[in-house]
């Protein structure tokens, strides 16, 4: 059996905020990797951020910061993004590293001498979005990129170029010669046809910005963001450098190294990436697995379209393990998934809280019922007890199967074979029957031994994905010192002394009418274009707005709608009565004494029948509402 494995997701641009659509790559290799160590392998797991190109300038200019400091922040972000969703990476490599910046312009210039690279001139459409080139039958309507839609830009400079034509067949007896390079077929074929239409050589440099890496022979040009990115796979292992000891181990001497990228970058990794390697010379060690995207209901996840869904938004409310499981079960390689909040509460109930939760529930309190909490050793065996075994071998074996070939939906559901037959074995055992009578004490502990081994077993199968939960699980049965390894799991541990911990429930059943109405409740309002377009005032409509400190004497519900308070508000000499929506932020009591922001001359109106004059200003973010507050100054005074 193999014993080393290499496992990288693409490397990020740091130009956005992770959502959970681009979080899928990370969580699956790390469920991947946590497969892989449970294996007995040694791991390497590199993730990472892509720091240079235009579109991180841009951004940067945006942000009113330096690209520098844009990337750091954003890199800083993301790695406290993976520590709190449980991301066990080896390594976190960013192309702004010295040690990288310095392998990519030698490589550069590599292939440059051996007339791999060459200098050309270059014109056509170029989408800063995508960081990528199109020709002009590949563009959409009025020239827009045909993978994010946005608008391209006909770029026409001197630019270097690397040869892909020249090794056009030589990449396509690769594929041929190379049945799981790419996987799933349907991608390979993709590549297969694409190469076949004719590849033309690639612009690999660029002159109308500055932030990436310096072409060292002519430093007016900048290296293509993705041969530059590309790279970071080998010099993560120190490729280059005076310590490749990684290298060697990881990348040389190992047949198993995984490049996991969505179908959106198939290209760069299928066709580009091997053919600067065969340019250098360096052996292609890598397999490809091509996953799809989490859809909306609106297409693809993204900021611009309002449709976009933060990680930690999903885990403030319901915890990382319940993300993790989300995604990792909702993506079958190589096909779209698909995002809704519905989905995801209803996966949440059927499978977490009724299978596994129930599971584990009610194996723990009949084991305290019926023995005290110690768990029984089975003295004798029934037809069930022996299927239940073999429904957990078989979940063994299959879930592994799966795992190895990165089917991770499909190992999970082989996984939940053995937790659905389990609470069917408790119907068909009947526990508080067997409890009733002395002489079926035999068979009750041989049912609860059996239970409560499928929930060993099941602990360690799902830990991949289900970190916490697995390790809760062991606890409660007393295991949770043991490192048990996947390659070794086998029905028939040795439960005798243990007894059960207590533990909360797993997870808590959710309310999905509910659950709907508060994501309904926080969506942002998106402005119409009319709104828009309307959205820009000058001094003399800003000065209309007359905005005063205000005192908060009495506040309470409003007697016909949950999400508004009444307040009454003394601004100086006079008390108003103002209602607003911030019942879900905020007690009555807790606004008491309170002195905000009021708007002062808004005209009266009537919400849900009660009398409203003024408004008070709050911020808002996402689930977040805070009323602004005023410390010195005393109700009356006026803002401006
Ligand atoms: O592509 N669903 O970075 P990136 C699933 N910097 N996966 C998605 C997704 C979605 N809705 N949206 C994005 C880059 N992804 C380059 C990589 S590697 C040398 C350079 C996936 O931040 C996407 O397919 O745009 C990719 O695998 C990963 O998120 C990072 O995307």
């Amino acid at each position: 059996m193999c014993k080393k494995c290499y496992i990288s997701t693409p490397i990020y641009y740091a130009s956005g905020k992770v959502q959970i659509g681009n979080s899928y790559t990370t969580v699956a290799c790390d469920a991947f990797a946590r497969f892989n160590r449970l294996m007995g392998r040694t791991t390497f797991y590199l993730t990472g951020m892509d720091e240079h190109g235009q579109k991180i300038e841009e951004a940067s200019k945006k942000a009113n910061m330096t690209p520098q400091e844009l990337v750091d922040q954003v890199a800083s972000d993301t790695k406290k993004l993976w520590q709190t969703m449980g991301i066990d990476y080896d390594y976190f490599i960013r192309t702004t590293d010295k040690n990288h910046e310095e392998v990519v312009a030698k490589i550069f210039e590599r292939l440059l001498a051996n007339d791999d690279i060459y200098l050309g001139s270059y014109s056509g459409h170029y989408c800063v979005s995508c960081e990528s080139f199109f020709t002009k039958t590949q563009l959409g309507e009025n020239d827009t990129c045909p993978d994010c839609g946005k608008p391209t830009k006909l770029v026409s400079e001197e630019s270097y170029f690397l040869r892909l034509k020249k090794y056009a067949s030589r990449l396509l007896q690769y594929i041929n010669e190379h049945e799981d390079f790419i996987v799933p077929a349907t991608r390979r074929n993709e590549v297969i046809s694409f190469i076949e239409s004719g590849l033309e050589d690639l612009c690999v440099s660029r002159t109308s910005f500055s932030w990436g890496i310096k072409v060292p022979s002519n430093p007016k040009h900048v290296i293509y963001v993705w041969i530059d990115a590309l790279f970071n796979y080998l010099t993560a292992l120190g490729y280059g450098s005076s310590d490749d000891k990684l290298y060697q181990e990881f990348w040389l001497n190992n047949d198993h190294v995984y490049h996991v990228v969505g179908k959106d970058i198939l290209r760069f990794h299928a066709i580009y990436w091997p053919i600067m390697l065969m340019a250098l010379d360096i052996p292609i060690k890598f397999k490809l697995y091509v996953h799809g995207w989490i859809l909306t209901k609106d297409g693809k996840m993204s900021k611009s379209k309002g449709n976009a869904v933060y990680p930690m938004d999903l885990i403030n409310r319901y915890g990382v393990d319940a993300l993790r499981y989300y995604l990792t079960k909702e993506l079958p390689l190589g096909n779209d998934g698909l995002f809704s909040y519905e989905r995801f509460i209803l996966r949440y109930n059927a499978e977490l809280v009724n299978d596994l939760g129930n599971l584990v529930s009610r194996t723990l309190s009949m084991v305290n019922k019926y023995f005290d909490g110690q768990i029984p050793c089975a003295k004798v065996k029934t037809s069930y007890d022996l299927s239940l075994e073999q429904v957990a071998t078989d979940a063994i074996q299959k879930t592994i199967q799966c795992f190895e070939e990165f089917r991770l939906q499909d190992g999970i559901s082989e996984t939940w074979q053995l937790v659905r037959r389990a609470n069917k074995y408790i119907d068909e055992t009947a526990p508080w029957i067997l409890a009733k009578d002395e002489a079926t004490k035999d068979a009750l502990a041989s049912v609860l031994y059996h239970l409560v081994e499928s929930l060993r077993i099941i602990a360690v199968l799902v830990s991949p994905y289900l970190i916490s939960t697995s390790k809760k699980i062991l606890f409660a049965i007393d295991k949770e010192k043991a490192n048990y390894r996947l390659d070794q799991l086998a029905f028939g541990e040795d439960f005798s002394q243990a007894k059960v911990n207590k533990i909360d429930n797993l997870f808590q059943r959710l309310d999905l009418e509910k659950e709907l109405a508060y994501y309904e409740s926080i969506k942002p309002q998106t402005p119409t274009i009319q709104e828009e377009i309307q959205s820009t005032i000058n001094m003399e409509d800003f000065s209309k707005v007359v905005l005063k400190v205000g005192e908060i004497v009495k506040c309470e519900k409003h007697p016909n709608a949950d999400k508004l308070l009444v307040s009454q508000i003394k601004i100086g000499t006079q008390t108003r009565q103002i209602v607003s929506g911030i019942a879900n932020y905020y007690k009555p009591e807790e606004l008491i004494g309170k002195k905000v922001v009021v708007v002062a001359n808004l005209a009266k109106a009537k919400i849900r029948g009660v009398e409203s004059e003024g408004m008070i200003l709050c911020a808002s973010n996402n689930d977040q509402l805070e009323v602004l507050e005023i410390k010195n100054l005393p109700s009356g005074a006026i803002i401006k």
